[in-house]
This record gives structure tokens, sequence and C-alpha cells, in this order.
């Protein structure tokens, strides 16, 4: 088969969109083909020199006459100039807004030769779907990609329900790199961060946006620490951390909460961790999960979204209603307590990931679309 020559876009800043983008960039870079990362700044995750992975940034330039910096149309526009030079076969975009219209536009002044391919992440439809002023562009963003993905069964069912596009869209889900997300020897980290080895360690990752309803976490948590020994740690930084502060203090919690802030290498803190929770209300996968399931630690998530198809009730962690914080609470303190049901739900944990959601599975699912288009 003949390797490609593919663009991607993303939101280059923190988050599992962008996480997914330059991961999938990386690994097909890895099976031979070419890739072009076209965003406002380096992707994050970019952190390793590979000699088929090029990086092109979209500069704005400052106009008095523009209200606003037009970054659309130089992002448009930038596609466009390396996909003519750098003959690209895919312009491969995360987010149909603004970067699927972009791509449109890029391949209007391009030439047909250049196929779209869109991956839906969530907030483009949860949020901005029922925006109307946004729906149509949605919509035209959708129907003029040449293959549209979604990241569940979920995003995909609640897309053509919200937005009403005429096109199939198709499952990929999300995937980690194995060899980053395996459970480390990090006892000494235990040690380090004050937490005794009798102690369980309860974990939050997120970016503390609304959506993520982090307050649960640490109302189900206070339940927990009443009848477990443990600590909880929360990783990421957002708009409700300020909130998350205040209310642990007001519990009379702050000697067992950790707020560790943005954090790399959360392999390793997940490799010190019993228990995840993901308690949010709109969650269109859920890849932190599926990075804490791969280092075997079991989750309790909300029957939200996609999450039922990263958590199997009773399999490898449990699910509860959003904002039953009793419940969720019961649960894990059933988990941390009963060694043979953490031993199991544990070990199902791994298998999920390398069985359902395994790296070079996920990769050829995007190859093989990529292939349909080129040939
Ligand atoms: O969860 C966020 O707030 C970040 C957001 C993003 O755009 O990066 O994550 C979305 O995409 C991830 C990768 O596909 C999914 O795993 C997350 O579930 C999804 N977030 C939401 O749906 C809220």
């Amino acid at each position: 088969m003949k390797k490609l020559k593919i663009g991607i876009t993303c939101y280059p800043s923190v988050g599992g969109s962008g996480v997914i983008a330059t991961e999938l960039g990386k690994l097909l870079a890895e099976k031979g083909h070419e890739i072009h990362f076209i965003s406002s700044s380096l992707p994050f995750r970019l952190n390793k020199i590979y000699s088929n992975i090029y990086y092109h940034e979209v500069e704005v330039n400052q106009y008095s006459v523009f209200k606003y910096p037009p970054y659309d149309l130089a992002l448009a526009s930038k596609m466009a100039e390396v996909a003519r030079r750098e003959n690209l076969d895919v312009l491969h975009v995360h987010y149909a807004i603004p970067h699927a219209i972009c791509a449109i536009l890029a391949k209007q002044m391009v030439g047909d030769h250049l196929k779209i391919v869109t991956t839906l992440h969530g907030t483009d439809i949860t949020v901005l779907g029922y925006d109307p002023s946004l729906t149509d562009l949605i919509r035209f963003g959708i129907e003029s990609s040449d293959i549209v993905t979604a990241v569940s069964d979920s995003l995909a069912q609640q897309t053509l329900e919200v937005i009403e596009p005429k096109k199939d869209i198709e499952t990929v889900y999300n995937f980690i790199d194995e060899r980053v997300y395996c459970r480390k020897d990090v006892s000494h980290l235990k040690e380090q961060y004050g937490i005794t080895p009798n102690e369980k360690v309860v974990i939050h990752v997120s970016n503390f946006r609304k959506v993520k309803r982090v307050p649960d976490v640490i109302h189900a948590f206070y339940e927990i620490q009443q009848k477990v020994d443990s600590k909880l740690i929360l990783v990421g930084d957002g708009p409700e951390f300020t909130v998350v502060c205040k209310l642990v203090k007001s519990l009379g919690i702050s000697d067992r909460v950790l707020f560790l802030g943005k954090q790399d290498n959360v392999e390793e803190l997940y490799s010190i961790s019993d228990l995840k929770l993901l308690l949010s209300e709109k969650e269109s996968f859920g890849l932190v999960l599926l990075e804490a399931m791969a280092c075997g630690v079991p989750s309790i998530g909300t029957t939200v979204g996609g999450i039922p198809e990263v958590i199997k009730h009773g399999e490898n962690g449990f699910l509860c209603e959003v904002g039953d914080v009793y419940d969720i609470a019961k649960k894990g303190i059933e988990l941390l307590t009963n060694e043979t049901l953490h031993i199991n739900m544990a070990t199902k944990a791994k298998s999920i990931v390398s069985e359902r959601f395994h790296s070079d599975k996920i990769v050829k699912q995007y190859e093989a679309l990529y292939y349909t288009l080129v040939n």
C-alpha cells in the first residue's frame, strides 16, 4: 500500500482531542506515513523528533481594520498552502468547528483530490450543536467532509439527532499508547506525597470545567474517607479549581486531598492509585478512563455519553447516576475494601483496553478509512 501524506489539525493545547490527534499522528508516522501538523502552536504531546513529522504554524496578523483576528481564514489558507506544496492526500481535522469548515475552504482552493476526514470529539455537538446560530454550519461541515468519525456510538447517535446531517458517522474510539500507559513501579511516590502504604488512593484527572462536576468527586470522597483510610489526588486545573479548593476546606478534609495541578507523566500517578472517579454530566468518551484502566485502575463513572461504552458496570468498574454521590461513595467503598473484587476489576480494566481499544486496532481503523478515499 502506498504511504500517505496526511495533514492533521487539532486544538494543540491540553485536552483529549489534542492528545488523540497527536498520538495518532505519531503512530501513523511510525507506520511510515508522512504527517503534517497544521495548528496554532506545537501540539503539546509532540515531544520527540520524528523525521517524517512536520509542523506548520498558523500565524494570524493583527490589522486594525479587524475587530477579531481572522484565525479561521489564516488556518484555511495555511492548510491550502501545505496541501498544495506537500501534495497531501488527506486532511484529518479534529472538531467540526472551525477545523472542518477551514478544511472545506482549503479543499476548494486546492482541488477535489484533497480528502477531508473530520473527527467529532464532543463539544462541537454537545455544546455548539445546541446553539441555533451554529447548527447549520456544523451540519455543512459534516456533510461536506469525505468521512466523519465520532469517538463513541453515543456521540455519533447524538450528532445524528441534534444536527440531523445526511451523512454516515463512523465510530472510532479513543486509544492510548500502551508503551506509556502501563503500571509503573513508583511506590516511592506514595511516600513522597505523604501517603502511607495502607492508605488507598482515589484519583480524578480533568480540566476542572463545570461539566466535569468536580464538587461531586469531593462529596463522594468525603463519604469514602469516613469508611476507608484514603487520600484523593486531583490532577488538572481549570475554571472550577477555586470552588473545589474552598469546598475541600469547608468539609475539613484538606489533609486528605492533594491538589497537583497540571502534570505530565500521569501514568505514574495512576500507578499509585486504586480508584478513578469521572463523574461528568457530559462526556463523549472519557480518554482519562482508558489511561487509568491501562494502568490497572478500576473506575467509577456516570451513565452519560460514551462512558458506558468504556466502563462495563460490574466488570472494570461501576456506573452511577450523575450527582448520586452516596451511591458513588457506596460503590467506591465496596471496591476499596473488597480485595478480590478490586483485583478482578483491575485485571479486567487492563484486558478491556487491549481487546477493545488497542492503539494498533484504532490506528488501523483510521488508516482503512483514509485508504477508502485515496487509491
Ligand atoms: O473533556 C474535555 O473538556 C476536553 C475535550 C477535548 O476537546 O479535548 O475532550 C473531548 O474529547 C476527548 C477525546 O476524544 C474525549 O475523550 C472527551 O470525552 C471529550 N470531552 C467531552 O465530551 C466533555
